[in-house]
């Protein structure tokens, strides 16, 4: 029993440690208040609040899709996080997200991170209820091959993750070239411990895709503490 309470007071220590060193780093905080939660799916619009240079860094203060390619017209999903920099849109009807050249089927009126440049970043502050291994999963389009690079607390987790073009050589529309979408359910396997973490996305090469949500899904849980 005593060992029990003193296991137990070394995990609450570790944990006010952890708190302690990246709040000295971060001030960003969960959208909501609320952390997404891994194992789960982390929606890519649901960033952190903060703004520029803490929650996310993005190439210009506009908004191109909430407000710009949709119109304000006092709609939750056109004014989405309209005055902040990172470019939100979501899925239309067809023949805009639903078309002839996804590759997985989707639904309309999900809200994405779209505009995606070279260097630019994202957080989530994320709540895992499990330590172990987990594989990532991507919604998104590419037009092109790119590259994404996650990292956890400042550290990397995974990089030089390859997201291949979504590009149809079929399509008679221009610009529908970013919006055949897919889904790949392991683009990537990384260690997570227990915890509250803060999650970066960034898009590392082409940028041009569009980002509906990382799925995490527990491949191997591991109950020690460490690393
Ligand atoms: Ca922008
Ligand atoms: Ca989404």
């Amino acid at each position: 029993m005593r060992k029990n309470v003193k296991l137990h007071l070394l995990i609450v220590l570790f944990n006010l440690c952890w708190l302690l060193s990246n709040a000295q780093f971060y001030t960003g905080t969960p959208w909501k208040n609320q952390a997404q939660k891994i194992p789960g799916k982390i929606q890519c619009e649901w960033y952190d609040l903060g703004g520029e240079g803490i929650a996310y860094h993005d190439s210009d203060s506009i908004n191109h899709g909430s407000g710009k390619l949709n119109p304000a017209n006092g709609t939750f999903l056109n004014e989405f996080r309209i005055l902040e920099g990172v470019d939100i849109s979501y899925t239309k009807p067809a023949p805009i997200d639903i078309n002839p050249y996804n590759l997985v089927q989707i639904q309309t009126e999900q809200l994405y991170v779209g505009w995606t440049k070279p260097l630019e970043w994202i957080n989530y502050t994320l709540c895992v209820s499990k330590s172990g291994w987990y594989t990532v999963g991507l919604m998104y389009t590419a037009n092109g091959d790119g590259k994404i690079a996650l990292f956890l607390d400042r550290e990397t987790l995974a990089d030089d993750i390859l997201i291949p073009s979504t590009q149809n050589e079929l399509e008679t529309i221009g610009w529908r070239q970013w919006h055949h979408w897919n889904r790949i359910d392991s683009v990537a396997t990384v260690k997570i411990r227990k915890g509250i973490h803060v999650l970066t996305l960034q898009t590392v090469e082409n940028g041009n895709m569009n980002f509906d949500y990382i799925k995490f899904v527990l491949k191997k849980r591991q109950v020690s503490l460490s690393k």
